[in-house]
């Protein structure tokens, strides 16, 4: 399948034909200017060549284009909050910090009154999106969550409930004996407005048998999201890397995606997560990812997903100024104000727990973008006053600063 030809009016980047015949990616680099479809291949060379730059540059092209005419410069946020009913869950995945078993003497799940005050703060800051996911917890089944999401709806109609991750709709259906389906209906009839990415770790089974992931396989996340696009759900699809994953696993997982998505269509974003490790014990026996790798994975993924709109720079896990980076490496999207992170901040994440409205688009800014205000579903709700500035360092040094 073909991206679509190439814009008249975007012009190939200033030297990066030339990098490119330097690290041996001009036939990747003609893929792209194409229009062509990468293969396996040309990802895994992409992820193993050292020019960070000219990867960056192809990524930045590949980004232009699928924006479109006036929007080459946009990059969306969203006001919005993360909420978790519950940390305790039945699944022991080995790199979560947020419901491992150290954390069940401190288990919590909230009532739905609970809920709906939490949701009543984030009101009053006027955001526009919740973020509910939580753990597997058998005193949380599908009623309670219908209570929750009428009640919200009916409190704060305004307020759009991106919510369950593929894994809670895989442990619902099975607490509740119900199709996939069936619990996707009835959480939209509450009033489901999408569905998360979150979930999907690396697909590849022996990654995840090191992991003790015992949740929902690979082809299993991909059949929930497609009955979700089948319903007419939008949703996002995640990696989480730094699990002892390799460059041919990563690659593996965004073909799976990329090939749900020539099927169901509903993806709206990629997010490429990584691993934080505080309170798990998994550290010694895996490779952290590098800055270098954090943004080979915005880049590539933005390069070989050529099917989903959008790639998320998740500033809560990348750090404010690596998200800032990996702008220019095919990110158009920064996520959210967040109110309150807890997973990856269980796991010792030092990034602030939220951004205001005004800090999130004086970053953008400050990145030379256009900072955009979005909906959960990517329509415009603001075109941010702040003008983008101009960045005339060149890549090579913004790069060597943070590497
Ligand atoms: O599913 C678990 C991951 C995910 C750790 O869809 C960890 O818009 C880091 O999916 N260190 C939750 N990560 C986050 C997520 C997400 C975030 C932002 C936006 C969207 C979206 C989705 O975090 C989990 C899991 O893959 N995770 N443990 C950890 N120790
Ligand atoms: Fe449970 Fe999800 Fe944590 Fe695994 S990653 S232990 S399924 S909350």
């Amino acid at each position: 399948m073909s991206m679509g030809a190439p814009m008249s009016s975007l012009s190939k980047p200033a030297g990066v034909s030339e990098l490119a015949v330097d690290s041996g990616l001009q036939d990747i680099a003609e893929k792209v200017y194409t229009g062509q479809r990468l293969t396996r291949e040309d990802a895994i060379r992409l992820y193993q060549t050292n020019d960070l730059p000219t990867v960056g540059a192809l990524a930045e092209y590949a980004r232009r284009r699928s924006a479109g005419a006036g929007k080459e410069r946009y990059v969306y946020y969203i006001h919005n909050m993360h909420l978790n009913p519950t940390n305790f869950c039945v699944e022991t995945c080995r790199f979560c910090s947020y419901a491992n078993p150290a954390e069940r003497g401190r288990a919590y799940t909230w009532s739905v009154d609970q809920v709906l005050a939490e949701a009543g703060r984030g009101a009053a800051l006027g955001i526009n999106e919740i973020h509910m996911v939580g753990g597997l917890n058998p005193a949380c089944d599908l009623a309670y969550y219908e209570d929750i999401l009428r009640a919200v709806r009916a409190k704060y109609p305004q307020i759009h409930m991106k919510a369950f991750t593929a894994v809670e709709i895989e442990y619902l259906a099975n607490l509740e004996g119900l199709t996939y389906e069936e619990v996707l209906k009835r959480l939209v009839d509450a009033g489901l407005g999408s569905m998360p990415g979150g979930g999907a770790e690396i697909f590849d089974e022996e990654v995840r048998s090191r992991m003790a992931v015992k949740k929902t396989p690979g082809p299993v996340y991909l059949e929930i999201h497609g009955i979700a696009h089948s319903l007419g759900l939008k949703s996002n699809a995640t990696m989480l890397t730094g699990i002892g994953e390799s460059i041919e696993n990563k690659v593996d997982h965004m073909l799976m995606l990329r090939g749900q998505q020539d099927l169901s269509g509903g993806f709206q974003c990629f997010i490429p997560l990584k691993c934080y490790y505080e309170g798990t014990d998994i550290e010694a026996e895996v490779q952290e990812p590098t800055a270098a790798d954090l943004l080979k994975d915005v880049a590539v993924s933005r390069l070989l997903l050529d099917n989903f709109p959008h790639i998320k720079a998740y500033w809560i896990q990348l750090g404010v100024e690596l998200a800032q980076l990996a702008l220019s490496f095919g990110a158009d999207d920064m996520d959210g104000t967040i109110g309150e992170e807890k997973i990856t901040h269980a796991a010792g994440a030092k990034t602030p727990l939220q951004l205001a409205k005004e800090r999130m688009e004086e970053l953008i800014a400050n990145s030379g973008y256009q900072a955009v205000e979005r909906d959960t579903i990517y329509n415009i709700k603001a075109v941010a006053q702040s003008e983008p500035r101009l960045i005339e360092t060149p890549m090579s040094e913004r790069l060597s600063a943070i590497l």
